[in-house]
């Protein structure tokens, strides 16, 4: 090194020296270390020792004082009428009582589905603007329809935690993609992501709700097993009373936000047998009787005007008189079990609500009661025993069938709707279903009660709402307000408002006067007192599959101030009102990104099932034990496919359990060991079950179990046969074939599992879920030879 190099070195050394020092000298003050992350927001101050330094501690953000602890209770597929409250004949002495102390809402809104309902309730916005035009499992490659919340749409869950409250999510949740509901995530659509700190209940549309599969977090629990007397109501009911005890205790002064949403009344409708009990001989006056005395309770209530007319019937729902006595005895229980559901989801409600009083929070608690949807049609000309076969579309479920389980029927044999006559019943005064997007589909109760916050007793409101208002009202009466940035994503606005106003004024017109609806192709629009509004190819709910031209569909024009029963079709007298609504409901249709418009079912439910496993992809490994709990449309698409299932193991020579399954009590298959002896089961809709038994038992040692499965042509298409051949180490040890095989899906809620049967048992007479394997299971290959 010559000397000119060793200066410049040694002027470098020192320029470092003293730039050090000059940071080290002023922590805490000078620009570079202001950026520092580590230091964001630090004013204390820092130095060699502690005596010399100053504390600062960063505060986490605070709710603003005094803002309500928030609940949102989210019954499901409750009609307007079905609410002791609206004048229905189901007993639901705790949800009156709310409404008996606060406000009853009787021209409110939802979507007219559970799962756009309950993103654009959480979101605040509406179902197309966030991707859930429809339910996740028709998704389209669309923003209106992915069924992908966009982060620019942070819900009103996200908005609070982010200021200081504590959040609780219970029950069905059902807006997550269920290819993203997996113990591997993604985690972007689940209760965690949309801002809640817990959630117990389950992902999926429905559930059985004495046997169910929930979720723990992000957890998968069985929680029945061992408990006979298991009820969901009253599970989601001892966590969220566990919950608000615990945050009462630990953090008294911190409010919370929670979101109970029940599994009642979904179908199935289950009770405990006391309920069921409770209802016997109730509906034997039917259900055109029902709607009579339904309106009269509400003209006497002043839910209705005086001189409101009953919507007129579809003409397929039979008049109650015209229908054999035995028929009338099988519908009568179906409505018995459905209200016996009610009134004991009602029942865990009230001990929430006395939860809520035992710690002091309830009169400063906000709490808005509703339901996602109109009640169900889905139940068809008949209702079901299960429920799979009206959503498989394999038609009526005979009288026959379901007259084997009038006992049973509301227990856990049973995967059980009602006749649409008790769903119109339970729309009462309104026009049709769920699905529909007429009054009686989209019309639903809302109480709200906060006795600190709104003075009037059980007055009623008639300004115009909707789902989409709850999230701006609470941001509104808690003082967080609309966030404009969420992680650093910029939000786009609330489609809904604020509901405070009418809080204290009765009078007040509505501020949501505008309204679009979309679902499932059927469209409408409410602009003040007028609605023009389509039933899409004239479809009702038990009618699934098909597609009808949008151009052909016949809009009908109503008056709602003086017709909110749609009675009076203005369409041909006011031809010009019409066209003016169908051009506002375009204008809203592309701001709210409804088009493009497609309602082949079929295709979309198969169009997303092939994005989950593209046709390609014939290869399906799963390694034992984590290989479990796969929501079915995630798991391998083996319907009517030739196809072999290979499980590898090494057995002790006792070996039990399930190798595979993928169903419950109501539909699947399930490849099993019991005494030794590999079984390949199979259960038709609970109506027939087929077994394929190995002739000869499992030795101790290491062996490999395959099924190979043929797909046989049957007398008709939609009747196809199943052959299966089942191997033990490359011998032969049984065959035989599955006469009738389902076609659509096995079951809303059981998942596809590997060395486990979770949820319910597939084949209940054999053995009780979850059945685990008892010995070492290695692996099951699907492979797909078609
Ligand atoms: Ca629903
Ligand atoms: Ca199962």
């Amino acid at each position: 090194m010559n000397y000119k190099m060793k200066f410049k070195t040694k002027i470098t050394s020192l320029l470092l020296a003293v730039m050090t020092a000059v940071t080290f000298s002023s922590f805490g003050q000078d620009k570079a270390v202001k950026e520092d992350p580590r230091m964001a927001g630090f004013k204390g101050k820092i130095a060699k020792s502690f005596a010399d330094s100053k504390e600062d501690w960063p505060e986490r953000k605070k709710a603003p004082a005094g803002a309500p602890n928030i609940m949102i209770i989210l019954l499901d597929d409750v009609g307007f009428a079905q609410l002791g409250c609206n004048g229905g004949l189901i007993a639901t002495p705790n949800l009156n009582k709310l409404a008996d102390n606060g406000l009853n809402y009787t021209n409110f809104h939802t979507t007219a589905l559970c799962s756009p309902s309950r993103a654009a309730l959480m979101a605040g916005r509406n179902h197309h603007s966030i991707g859930l035009g429809s339910h996740a499992l028709t998704a389209m490659g669309f923003p209106g329809y992915n069924g992908m919340i966009p982060e620019s749409a942070a819900s009103g869950a996200k908005m609070l935690q982010e200021n200081g409250y504590t959040n609780y999510a219970l029950g069905k949740w059902d807006h997550t993609p269920l290819w993203e509901v997996t113990g591997s995530g993604p985690f972007n659509g689940w209760p965690s992501a949309e801002g809640f700190d817990h959630y117990y209940g389950f992902m999926t549309a429905d559930i059985h709700n004495f046997v169910p599969v929930m979720y723990n977090d992000h957890w998968p629990t069985n929680p029945a097993v061992g408990k006979p007397d298991y009820n969901i109501n009253n599970d989601m009911a001892d966590r969220a009373i566990y919950w608000l005890t615990a945050h009462q205790s630990i953090s008294p002064n911190k409010p919370f936000m929670m979101f109970h949403a029940t599994a009642t009344l979904h179908a199935p409708h289950h009770a405990s047998q006391k309920y069921l009990d409770m209802y016997k001989g109730k509906f034997d006056m039917g259900w055109d009787a029902a709607r009579e005395q339904i309106l009269k309770n509400q003209i006497e209530k002043g839910i209705q005007k005086p001189g409101t007319k009953l919507a007129e019937l579809p003409k397929e729902i039979e008049s109650w008189k015209n229908i054999p006595a035995d028929k009338r005895k099988m519908y009568a229980r179906q409505m018995e079990a459905a209200a016996a559901a009610l009134t004991e989801a009602d029942n865990e409600i009230g001990r929430i609500i006395a939860t809520l009083e035992r710690t002091g929070q309830l009169e400063n608690t906000l709490i808005f009661v509703t339901s996602d949807n109109g009640s169900s049609g889905e139940g068809g000309l008949e209702g079901s025993h299960n429920e799979m076969k009206v959503l498989n579309g394999i038609g009526l479920t005979a009288y026959e069938e379901n007259k084997k389980f009038y006992d049973q029927w509301g227990t856990t044999e049973t995967d059980n709707h009602y006749h649409a006559g008790w769903a119109a019943a339970g729309n009462t005064p309104y026009k049709y279903f769920k699905q529909t997007v007429h009054n009686g589909g989209m019309t639903d109760g809302l109480i709200v009660h906060w006795p600190k916050g709104i003075k009037a007793k059980g007055e009623i409101r008639t300004q115009f709402h909707h789902l989409i208002d709850i999230i701006p009202t609470i941001m509104d009466v808690s003082g967080v307000g609309f966030q404009e940035e969420v992680d650093g994503v910029k939000q786009m606005p609330f489609d809904g408002v604020s509901m405070k106003y009418t809080f204290d004024d009765v009078k007040a017109p509505t501020n949501h006067p505008v309204q679009y609806f979309e679902q499932l192709g059927s469209r409408a629009i409410v602009d003040h007192e007028w609605k023009a509004v389509a039933l899409h190819g004239g479809r009702l709910p038990w009618i699934i599959g098909g597609t009808f031209d949008f151009e052909k569909d016949d809009w009908e024009l109503y008056n709602l101030s003086n017709d909110p029963t749609e009675t009076k079709n203005l369409a041909k007298s006011n031809p010009a009102k019409l066209e003016e609504l169908k051009k506002k409901f375009d204008e809203e249709a592309w701001k709210y990104n409804v088009y493009p418009l497609y309602d082949d079912l079929a295709f979309r439910l198969k169009n997303v099932t092939d994005r989950i496993h593209p046709p390609t992809e014939k290869l399906f490994t799963y390694f034992a034990p984590g290989a479990e709990f796969i929501a079915e449309a995630a798991g391998p698409p083996v319907k009517n496919r030739n196809h072999t299932i290979t499980a590898t193991m090494e057995t002790d020579g006792q070996t039990d359990g399930v190798i595979t399954a993928s169903g419950g009590y109501f539909s699947g298959y399930s490849l099993y060991v019991k005494n030794n002896i590999v079984t390949y089961g199979y259960n038709y809709y609970d109506e027939k079950y087929f077994s394929i038994k190995a002739s000869k038992p499992l030795t101790a040692g290491k062996h490999e179990v395959k099924v190979i499965y043929e797909a046989i042509a049957g007398a008709t298409p939609q009747a196809p046969i199943g052959k299966v051949t089942l191997y033990v180490d490359g011998v032969q040890v049984g065959e035989g074939t599955i006469d009738n095989v389902v076609l659509g899906k096995y079951s809303i809620s059981e998942p596809f599992d590997v060395g486990v049967d979770n949820g319910g048992s597939v084949i209940r007479k054999e053995y009780t879920a979850p059945f685990k394997f008892s010995d070492n299971l290695d692996k099951v290959v699907f492979e797909l030879k078609d």
